[in-house]
């Protein structure tokens, strides 16, 4: 369970605080943006309970995840995740697990699970970097998209209009990429050279298609700063590493923006080739810079 566990705690020390830029409807309350559903693809970020359907005995399947909400939902959280207080200001019930045959997808679906990787298990064999839990990455989850979307819409035409007030979360994604190949012994340069282009242009294809199936209405989060994590700050402080004025390896978290940049510079491609399309990169990034910054007045 050793990697999965390292992606879970994540979540506990994370606050919400989205930020939506340059988007006529107000971050502060998202239902003057009149979303009639979520469509959310992702990892452990985002994971409202897929993961457990497939690993019953993870973690997260039991207390102290979900101990603040009072049910472990198999959320990796000891409460809500970000995609719930989003729904929640959008005015929409919870999103429920894809995997799960007792949900309800009558305002969207989650079809994010805890672990998995931006790339395909091809790829991670590839690269030599061991697979996840799951093998149902990023690609795999826009199938399940598609399939979803066949139930209720069917030509081009008829799914455009049916999702036209529906909003796609894209990520966080590519993040437990990145970890497994550090935990291997992975450089940050390697990681960069090999890794990056790879990952941007699979979390571009999936954009793409989410596109083609009638999406209007996409945000793309980036990834925070992992190397602010227990998990990353016990595996590879050393005397020669150098941490940033939080006590955060710099070098991590410089990488983790390097992807970031190279994201936003993707969506700017995406934004070129589908105009008629909302796309939104999600800061998290600068989100939780703005907690860490302001952690004493916070309580
Ligand atoms: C779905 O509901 C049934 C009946 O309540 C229950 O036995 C089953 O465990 C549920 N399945 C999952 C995956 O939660
Ligand atoms: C994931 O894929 C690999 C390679 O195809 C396979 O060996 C493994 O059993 C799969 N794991 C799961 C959980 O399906
Ligand atoms: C740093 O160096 C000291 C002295 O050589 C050593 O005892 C210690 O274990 C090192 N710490 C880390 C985190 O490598
Ligand atoms: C309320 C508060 O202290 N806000 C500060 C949060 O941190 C930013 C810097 O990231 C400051 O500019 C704010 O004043």
């Amino acid at each position: 369970m050793s990697s999965l566990q390292l992606v879970f705690p994540l979540v506990l020390i994370f606050n919400l605080i989205f930020i939506i830029q340059h988007y006529s409807c107000d971050a502060q309350d998202l239902k003057r943006c009149r979303f009639d559903a979520i469509y959310q693809l992702g990892d452990s970020i985002s994971d409202t309970g897929n993961s457990i359907v497939e690993i019953p005995q993870a973690y997260h399947a039991r207390f102290p995840y979900g101990q603040t909400i009072n049910k472990a939902t198999g959320r990796p959280s000891d409460g809500l995740l970000m995609i719930d207080y989003i729904a929640q200001s959008a005015g929409l019930p919870l999103l429920e697990p894809y995997e799960n045959p007792n949900s309800s997808f009558s305002h969207g679906v989650d079809f994010s699970v805890a672990g998995v990787t931006a790339s395909t298990v091809k790829t991670l064999i590839k690269w030599h970097i061991p697979l996840p839990y799951s093998n149902n990455s990023l690609s795999v989850q826009v199938k399940w998209l598609k399939k979803h979307l066949s139930t209720f819409c069917n030509v081009k035409k008829d799914c455009h209009t049916k999702l036209k007030s529906a909003l796609f979360m894209v990520g966080t994604i590519g993040a437990n990429d990145y970890d497994f190949a550090f935990f291997q012994g992975k450089s940050i340069e390697d990681v960069k050279k090999v890794m990056v282009p790879r990952v941007m242009q699979t979390i571009k294809t999936a954009i793409q298609k989410v596109i083609d199936y009638g999406a209007f209405r996409v945000v793309v989060p980036g990834i925070f700063q992992l190397g602010c994590t227990p998990s990353l700050l016990t595996a590879f402080s050393s005397n020669n590493s150098v941490y940033d004025a939080r006590g955060c390896l710099k070098d991590y978290n410089d990488f983790f923006m390097y992807h970031n940049n190279h994201l936003q510079v993707a969506l700017q491609k995406i934004r070129k080739k589908n105009p008629h399309v909302r796309i939104i990169y999600g800061d998290i990034y600068g989100a939780l810079q703005w907690v860490l910054d302001n952690l004493s007045n916070l309580g």
